[in-house]
C-alpha cells in the first residue's frame, strides 16, 4: 500500500476503523482514502485481494445474465452528461413512446430463452408520474410471472410509487449515483446528488433490493472512482447489485471525445466494489463492445459476476449473444 496514514488488513479494511467518522454519530465503513489506497496497490495485489474475497463469498466460475429492454425511449428533460436520450442532446435515438405489456412479456420470454434469468426494464423518465407507475406493475407481474428476476431504472421515485412497483413483484430497483459527490456536478444539474441518495432510500424503505452503481471513463480521477466506491460501500446497507458501468461514447453527448480511460482503470474499479462490499453481485455493465476478450476476463477475475447479456443494452450495442458464450466456454465459466 502507498497509503501511509491508512494501512489496510487482508480483506481491505482499515486496522484502526474505529477512528474513522462520517459524521458525529455514523460510523463509516470505508474511508475514501483507504479505497484510493485499495485502487493504488500493485495491479496483481489487488485482484489477488479481490479473488480471495470473490471466492469467499460467491462461486468464482458463475455470472449472472439480465437482459434489458428499453420501456420508453429519447425525450428524457434531464442533462446528464453521458446519456443519448436526453431531449437536449441531439443524437441519433429515435424517441418511443411506452411499449405494450405484450412487446415487453415478448422481450422477457425470449430472454429467458437466452439463457437470461434477470430482464431489467428501462425508462428516460425523470420519474414515473401515476399512469406510467400502473403500466409498469402490469410489466413487472408478467415478466415475474415468467419466473424471471425482475429489475427496473425509471428515474427518480416517491416512498408511495417505490411501494406499488415493490407489490407487483419488482425485485430490484437500479438508481445509479454515477459518480463522487464532487465531480457530479461536472456530469448533471437537474438533479442532485441528494435526490438520487433520497430514491435509493425509498426503495429500500419499500422492501426492494438496491441495484446502484455508477460509470468510469467520464474524465473523473482515481480519486473521483474512489469517491463513488465509498459513497456505495458506505450505504447502509451497501446494495445487492453494483453495476459499474464504461461510459459508451455516444456522438452528440456532452462527454463524446471524452478522452479513453485505460481500461485497466476500470477492472480496477471493479476490484475495490468487490473487495468493499463482498457479498453485492458486482455487474460488468455497459462498455463491453469496446472490451477485449482480455480485459473482460479480467474484470471477472477481479470479482464481477453480472453482466448484461442480448445484443443491445437500452439504445447502444453490446456483444452478440453468441460472442458471449464463446467467451464463456473459453474461461469455463457458467450462468447463475
Ligand atoms: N432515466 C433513468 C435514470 O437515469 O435513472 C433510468 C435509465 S438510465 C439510462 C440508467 C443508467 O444508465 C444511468 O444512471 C447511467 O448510469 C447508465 N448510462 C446511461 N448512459 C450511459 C452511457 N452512455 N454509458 C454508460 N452508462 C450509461
Ligand atoms: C446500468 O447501470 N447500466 C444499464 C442499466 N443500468 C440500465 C444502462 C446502460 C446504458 C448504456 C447506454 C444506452 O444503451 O443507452
Ligand atoms: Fe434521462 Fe436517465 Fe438519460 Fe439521465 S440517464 S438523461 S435521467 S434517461
Amino acid at each position: 500500500m502507498r497509503c501511509d496514514s491508512f494501512t489496510a488488513d487482508q480483506t481491505g479494511h482499515l486496522k484502526n476503523a474505529d477512528s474513522i467518522t462520517h459524521s458525529a454519530d455514523k460510523p463509516v465503513r470505508w474511508h475514501i482514502k483507504e479505497i484510493q489506497a485499495l485502487l493504488d496497490m500493485p495491479f496483481n495485489d489487488l485482484i489477488f485481494q479481490a479473488q480471495q474475497v470473490h471466492r469467499e463469498f460467491h462461486n468464482a466460475n458463475a455470472v449472472q445474465l439480465s437482459t434489458l429492454i428499453s420501456v420508453k425511449t429519447g425525450g428524457c428533460p434531464e442533462d446528464c452528461g453521458y446519456c443519448p436520450q436526453a431531449a437536449r442532446y441531439h443524437t441519433n435515438v429515435e424517441n418511443q413512446d411506452m411499449l405494450s405489456v405484450d412487446d415487453v412479456l415478448a422481450a422477457a420470454t425470449a430472454a429467458k430463452a437466452q439463457g437470461a434469468t434477470r430482464f431489467c426494464m428501462g425508462a428516460a423518465w425523470r420519474g414515473p408520474k401515476q399512469r406510467d407507475i400502473e403500466k409498469m406493475t402490469a410489466m413487472i407481474s408478467a415478466v415475474k410471472d415468467l419466473g424471471m428476476e425482475t429489475c427496473a431504472t425509471l428515474g427518480m421515485l416517491k416512498p408511495g410509487q417505490a411501494k406499488q412497483l415493490g407489490d407487483a413483484g419488482l425485485d430490484y430497483y437500479n438508481h445509479n449515483l454515477d459518480t463522487s459527490p464532487d465531480y457530479y456536478k461536472e456530469i448533471i444539474t437537474t438533479r442532485q446528488y441528494k435526490d438520487r441518495l433520497n430514491t435509493l432510500q425509498a426503495v429500500r424503505d419499500a422492501g426492494i433490493n438496491v441495484c446502484c452503481g455508477g460509470i468510469v471513463g467520464m474524465g473523473e480521477t482515481r480519486e473521483a472512482r474512489a469517491g463513488l466506491i465509498a459513497q456505495l460501500a458506505n450505504l447502509e446497507p451497501y446494495p445487492e447489485s453494483v453495476p459499474i458501468n464504461y461510459l459508451v461514447q455516444v456522438e452528440g453527448t456532452p462527454l463524446y471525445g471524452t478522452a479513453k480511460l485505460d481500461p485497466f482503470e476500470f477492472v480496477r474499479t471493479i476490484a475495490a466494489a468487490r473487495i468493499t462490499m463482498p457479498k453485492a453481485m458486482v455487474r460488468l455493465s455497459a462498455g463491453r463492445r469496446e472490451m477485449s476478450e482480455a480485459i473482460q476476463a479480467l474484470c471477472f477475475l477481479a470479482g464481477a459476476n453480472s453482466i448484461f447479456y442480448g445484443d443491445k443494452l437500452l439504445t447502444t450495442g453490446n456483444p452478440e449473444v453468441r460472442q458471449d458464450q464463446t467467451l464463456f466456454e473459453k474461461l469455463g465459466m457458467q450462468s447463475l
